[in-house]
């Protein structure tokens, strides 16, 4: 077989999950209930009110599942641990059979030969906890620190490597600025708060967890992929530099470079006195970290206009900031597919942040499948991004970039947040009535590339 781009030897091919999208069961084995069961039935939150009470169904069919991971040769499995069946209010006593499961599904993974990647928070807060101030609450961070000790006391043996977040600024700014997801709070101030404070517990998670013997500690991040609508222009490049810091360098700089940017101190300081930032809290988010997960979807353009109103609700501080609408080729979630935007961004982190592996953590699309009769899907267009993608990568690799590994998003179709089970993200088709699963194309596709350590000419 001819192989056109060969990836690095050791390169970690995966796909990845979250515990609320798949699992369903929740009102099992004590699981207590999360801001996402609040929202998503709350009418009007979520679409047609489609809630993760059955979801995929996952916690009874995971041996199922990691079957079908076997089958397509995963080396790595990401999935996510939930807070709320671990402790179901949030703090104090751990629910033994809430950790059973990720007791059972980690054997499994293991005896299959796929090592297990875990986030232990993907969005998923204890309703007890948010009922308290949620990540607007310092105690918050604490807790999560609590927690990840928790799940480290039963599971570390068996797991290597832990990432704290998913994804802080999706937690923040939609969860606390826009209100499209749980807990749906539209206060900017309250979500620059939540920013701190999941980057403390973040800080305060990494050093208990390498403080118990984590092998390796790490967190992932969705950085947005600014660029400007004009690279010639002036205007342009400062519209980039006010979204870039209030969407990445708010999150990279702590993590990796000591602290937050001036700049993006004063941003937040026209929203909130910044009390919550406390003596030592910089050094605490700024614990070591052994990997960096990055997510990428899709680039962001904007433009320097004064007088334009910014990026809406998710991104407070960027009036005069023109958000240029999605351009060109769109996924299903309307969503602009530019594989260049990836390249580029690996390549800004490399060089900014360097000395970080990085690993993809999550690229996929959703697309408008068809399934046939039974079940199966020739998702061509969901080929044609991952494989243009895994090409950025590629070219990133080339280019000096320390990228490790590729976990595709996602292992099967779930639920999408606020879209419901409307958007289709999987390489794995589920049919929700029957729960039955049918590898879709792009699965033996990515079969085939996990197989040859790359892709075909
Ligand atoms: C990520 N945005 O969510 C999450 O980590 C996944 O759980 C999710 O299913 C996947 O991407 C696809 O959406 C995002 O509005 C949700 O910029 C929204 C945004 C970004 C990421």
């Amino acid at each position: 077989m001819t192989v056109g781009l060969l990836f690095p030897d050791g390169f970690v091919w995966g796909a990845a999950t979250a515990a609320y999208q798949i699992e369903g069961a929740a009102r099992d084995d004590g699981r207590g209930p999360s801001i996402w069961d609040t929202f998503s039935r709350t009418p009007g939150k979520v679409y047609a009110g489609h809630t993760g009470d059955v979801a995929c169904d996952h916690y009874h069919r995971y041996p199922d599942d990691v079957g079908l991971m076997a089958d397509l040769g995963l080396h790595a499995y990401r999935f996510s641990i939930s807070w709320p069946r671990l402790q179901p209010d949030g703090s104090g006593p751990v629910n033994p059979r809430g950790l059973d499961f990720y007791d059972r599904l980690v054997d499994e993974l293991i005896g299959r030969g796929i090592d297990p990647i875990v986030t232990l928070y993907h969005w998923d807060l204890p309703q007890t906890l948010e009922d308290r101030g949620g990540w607007t609450s310092r105690d918050t961070a604490s807790w999560f620190a609590e927690y990840a000790a928790a799940a480290y006391t039963r599971l570390g043996d068996r797991i290597s490597t832990w990432t704290t977040l998913n994804e802080p600024w999706c937690s923040a700014y939609l969860g606390y600025a826009s209100g499209i997801h749980a807990p749906g709070r539209q206060d900017p101030a309250a979500a620059f708060a939540a920013v701190h404070h999941l980057l403390l517990g973040h800080g305060l998670a990494a050093r208990a967890l390498r403080a118990a013997g984590a092998e390796k500690v790490g967190i992932t991040l969705n950085p947005a992929a600014v660029l400007p609508a004009d690279p010639e222009s002036a205007a342009d490049a400062e519209a980039v530099r006010v979204v870039d810091g209030l969407s990445n360098r708010i999150f990279f700089d702590p993590i990796l470079a000591g602290g937050y940017p001036s700049d993006v101190l004063e941003q937040m300081r026209r929203f909130t006195d910044l009390a919550f930032i406390q003596d030592g809290d910089e050094k605490a988010i700024a614990a070591p970290i052994d990997l960096l997960g990055v997510n990428y979807y899709s680039p962001t353009y904007v433009a320097g206009r004064p007088g334009a109103p910014g990026g809406g609700l998710a991104h407070p501080g960027t009036e005069g900031v023109l958000f240029l609408p999605p351009a060109g080729p769109l996924t299903e979630m309307g969503w602009q597919i530019e594989p260049a935007g990836l390249t580029a961004l690996l390549e800004r982190i490399g060089r900014d942040y360097p000395g970080t592996p990085l690993y993809i953590t999550e690229n996929g699309a959703a697309f408008a499948d068809k399934a046939g009769p039974d079940g199966q899907v020739a998702d061509v267009d969901r080929i044609a991004y991952l494989d243009g993608h895994l090409r950025a990568v590629h070219t990133a690799i080339e280019r000096g970039v320390d990228v490790r590994g590729y976990l595709v998003w996602s292992l099967m179709d779930n639920f999408e947040w606020a879209e419901g089970y409307r958007k289709r993200f999987g390489i794995i088709h589920v049919d929700y009535q029957t729960q039955r699963r049918t590898p879709k194309d792009s699965a033996l596709w990515y079969r085939d590339v996990i197989a040859r350590n790359g892709l075909p000419s």
